[in-house]
C-alpha cells in the first residue's frame, strides 16, 4: 500500500501547489473561469480496470500513425505494455490549435492530458500573490504536458499557450489516470528519494526531477558483471541506487587499472554522452548493483541545468587519471 495521501501532499508541498479541496469547492480564479478541485484519493490498489468502460475515438491510418510517432518519446508512455499501448492510442483524440490559443489555464480543472505533434507553446506560471504570469519556459514540437493535475488532484498548475499553429493529441482524465497514472506513479515514488539523493540533481527544479523519474530505467547487475565496455559507443548514463561500481581503465592496450568507485548518490557514463567520444573507462558491478538508466536521448532532454556541474566534475576525472597512470592524461584525448 502506498502511504498515498501523505505522499501526494508532500509533492504538492514540493511543487509549491495548493492544497486540494474537498470536491465542488470553488479554487482559485487565475484566468476567470469558475473552477472546482476534485479531491479523489487515488489508491493504485484499488483500481479496477475490468468494469470501466473503454474509451474509443475512430481514427484513420494516417492518423493513427501520426499519433504513434507523436507518443514515441513519451517518457510517461515507457512502461506500458502492448494492451496498455493501445488502448490509449484509441482513446486519444485529435484538437488543433491556433496562435493565442489557451489550451490550459492556471488554476482550472484537470481534463485532458495533452501530447504534441506540432506546434510551438510557451508555459505561464502565475505565483500566489504576483501580479501577472511569467513565462517559464515552452515546447517546440514535441513533449506533453497537463499531467501533473490529474496525477495528484490539483488545480493546473500553469497556463499553455499555443503561439503558433499545431496539433496536440488528448487523452481523457479518466483513461490517463487509469492507464498512465498507475505505473507512473510507482515509478515517480520509486526514484524520489534517489533523485533527491544524487548532490548533481539539486540543480533541478522538483518538477523537472520527476521528468526525469518518468524517464529511468531500472536495471541490475551482479557481482563482477561488466556494465560499460572501453571503447564502445554510449547510449545513455547510470545513477548508483544501490552499491558499488569499480571504474577501470586501461592505457594503451595494456592492463586495466582502478581509477574510482562510484556508490549510491553517484553517477556514471555521462562523460561519453558530454564529450561525443566512445567510453573513456569500463564499469563493473561490486556485489550486486541497482542502477536508473537515462538513455540519450533523454539525458540531452532533461539533464540541460546539470551540465556546467557535469563538467566541472570532468577535471576532477583529469586529476584521478592523472593520480593512477602518472601521466599528463586529458579528457579531451582519451580514446
Ligand atoms: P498541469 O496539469 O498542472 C499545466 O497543467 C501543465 O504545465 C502541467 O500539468 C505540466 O504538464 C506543465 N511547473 C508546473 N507545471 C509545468 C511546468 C512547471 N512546466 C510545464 N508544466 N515549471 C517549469 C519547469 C521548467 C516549474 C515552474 C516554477
Amino acid at each position: 500500500m502506498f502511504c498515498l495521501d501523505k505522499c501526494l501532499q508532500s509533492i504538492r508541498r514540493k511543487l509549491g501547489m495548493q492544497p486540494t479541496r474537498p470536491r465542488g469547492v470553488p479554487s482559485s480564479t487565475a484566468g476567470g473561469r469558475r473552477k472546482s478541485v476534485f479531491a479523489e484519493a487515488y489508491n493504485p490498489e484499488d483500481d479496477d480496470d475490468d468494469d470501466t468502460q473503454k474509451v474509443m475515438h475512430p481514427k484513420s491510418d494516417i492518423q493513427r500513425a501520426r499519433l504513434a510517432a507523436a507518443v514515441k518519446n513519451i517518457f510517461l508512455f515507457r512502461s506500458l505494455d502492448v494492451f496498455q499501448m493501445q488502448e490509449v492510442l484509441d482513446a486519444m483524440f485529435e484538437r488543433k490549435v491556433t496562435p493565442g490559443e489557451s489550451v490550459i489555464e492556471q488554476g482550472d480543472d484537470g481534463d485532458n492530458f495533452y501530447v504534441i505533434e506540432s506546434g510551438q507553446y510557451s508555459i505561464y506560471v502565475q505565483p500566489d500573490g504576483a501580479a501577472a504570469p511569467k513565462k517559464v519556459g515552452g515546447y517546440d514540437s514535441s513533449g506533453s504536458f497537463g499531467e501533473l493535475a490529474l496525477m495528484y488532484n490539483m488545480p493546473r498548475a500553469a497556463t499553455i499557450q499555443a503561439d503558433t499553429n499545431g496539433s496536440l493529441w488528448a487523452m481523457d482524465r479518466q483513461t490517463f489516470r487509469r492507464i498512465i497514472l498507475k505505473n507512473a506513479f510507482k515509478k515517480r515514488k520509486m526514484y524520489e528519494k534517489l533523485l533527491e539523493s544524487v548532490p548533481m540533481l539539486k540543480t533541478l527544479e522538483p518538477y523537472e526531477r520527476m521528468n526525469l523519474a518518468d524517464a529511468l530505467v531500472p536495471q541490475t547487475f551482479n557481482n563482477g558483471e561488466i556494465i560499460i565496455e572501453q571503447g564502445d559507443d554510449a547510449d545513455g548514463m547510470y545513477f548508483v541506487e544501490e552499491g558499488t561500481v569499480r571504474i577501470m581503465r586501461a592505457e594503451h592496450n595494456q592492463e586495466e587499472r582502478q581509477v574510482s568507485t562510484v556508490t549510491k548518490g553517484g553517477y556514471l557514463g555521462e562523460l561519453a554522452l558530454l564529450t561525443n567520444r566512445p567510453r573513456a573507462a569500463s564499469a563493473y558491478a561490486v556485489g550486486e548493483v541497482r542502477l536508473a538508466f537515462l538513455d540519450r536521448e533523454a539525458f540531452e532532454r532533461l539533464l540541460g541545468p546539470c551540465m556546467d556541474v557535469m563538467k566541472r566534475e570532468m577535471q576532477q576525472y583529469e586529476q584521478e587519471l592523472r593520480k593512477v597512470f602518472g601521466t599528463d592524461v586529458h579528457i579531451d584525448d582519451l580514446k
